[in-house]
């Protein structure tokens, strides 16, 4: 099996140090908690921003500040901002950070409910628009789909030439509005990509491990993050991104998968690095 890329999603967009005091905010926290995810053995940071009161923001400065802080920290992890930001952001804001030509970001590839009255829109033009953009930039997509017709969309679009082969796809697994965290589902997902592809899970909530787990198990990869989940065990809050990445190699060495460096992840992902 290929070796495990690890993605840390240290920050997110909605979850806030009310969850989780250790949620970084500042540009120093961002870098804090890059690093202990790094040095525990992730090759991917995810990354949204915040103002320091803690807002989310996709402004391109802030962006480049935190991308900087990373960089003295850690200087060869891949770094993949967000073009999700959060919910009820326009476009225009959304994209914001692909004009830094980061190796990676992230494509949403459809609209779903995100609990409450809240909806992540991602209209199909939005997708092209953001598709295209990537493609003229040299930005390699990730491809967030929380729900299987996501991955249909993906196909369409890589077929009319707004996403690139191979196509890497992240199944956000468990949010309230997409698809369940389960065997079943996972495997499903698993089962509708194209040959060539490449995955990673991302398990939401108490789900995170145990869907870590099966990734690792089935060949795919994983991402981990405060994004995602703030808890290390049952009613137990992680100290920092660094203790679940850690939690995932520990894992990951009981089932006999090796840990990609970031350029073992360019090679897998074939980033241009
Ligand atoms: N914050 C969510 C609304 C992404 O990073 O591309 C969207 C999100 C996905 O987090
Ligand atoms: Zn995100």
């Amino acid at each position: 099996m290929e070796k495990l890329i690890i993605t840390a999603a240290i920050c997110g967009a909605e979850v806030t140090k009310k969850h989780n005091i250790n949620v970084p905010y500042t540009v120093e926290e961002i870098g804090r908690e890059a690093e202990s995810a790094y040095k525990a053995g992730a090759s991917i940071i995810h990354l949204h921003v915040r103002n320091d009161d803690g807002t989310p923001t996709q402004d391109i400065n802030r962006f480049e500040e935190c991308i900087k802080e990373i960089r003295r920290r850690c200087p060869d992890v891949i770094i993949q901002p967000s073009t999700g930001g959060a919910v009820g952001m326009s476009n225009e804001e959304r994209i914001q950070p692909i004009y830094l030509k980061p190796e990676m970001a992230t494509l949403d590839c459809g609209t779903c409910n995100f609990g409450g009255d809240e909806i992540f829109i991602n209209t199909e033009n939005t997708i092209k628009e953001f598709g295209e953009k990537m493609i003229s930039l040299g930005v390699k997509p990730e491809l967030e789909v929380f729900d299987k017709g996501m991955i249909d969309m993906a196909i369409r679009l890589h077929n009319k030439g707004y996403i690139k082969a191979p196509m890497h796809y992240n199944f956000v697994l468990g949010v309230n509005g997409g698809i369940s965290a389960t065997i079943r589902d996972l495997t499903f997902m698993a089962g509708s990509i194209p040959s060539g592809s490449t995955f990673t899970v991302s398990g939401i909530g108490k789900s995170q491990f145990q869907m870590a787990a099966l990734s690792i198990a089935m060949g795919g990869h994983v991402r981990v993050g405060f994004e995602d989940n703030v808890y290390i065990s049952k009613g137990v809050l992680a100290k920092s991104n660094g203790e679940l990445v850690e939690k995932v190699v520990r894992i990951a060495k009981e089932i006999g998968r090796e840990i990609a460096s970031p350029d073992e992840a360019r090679k897998i992902l074939q980033l241009k690095g």
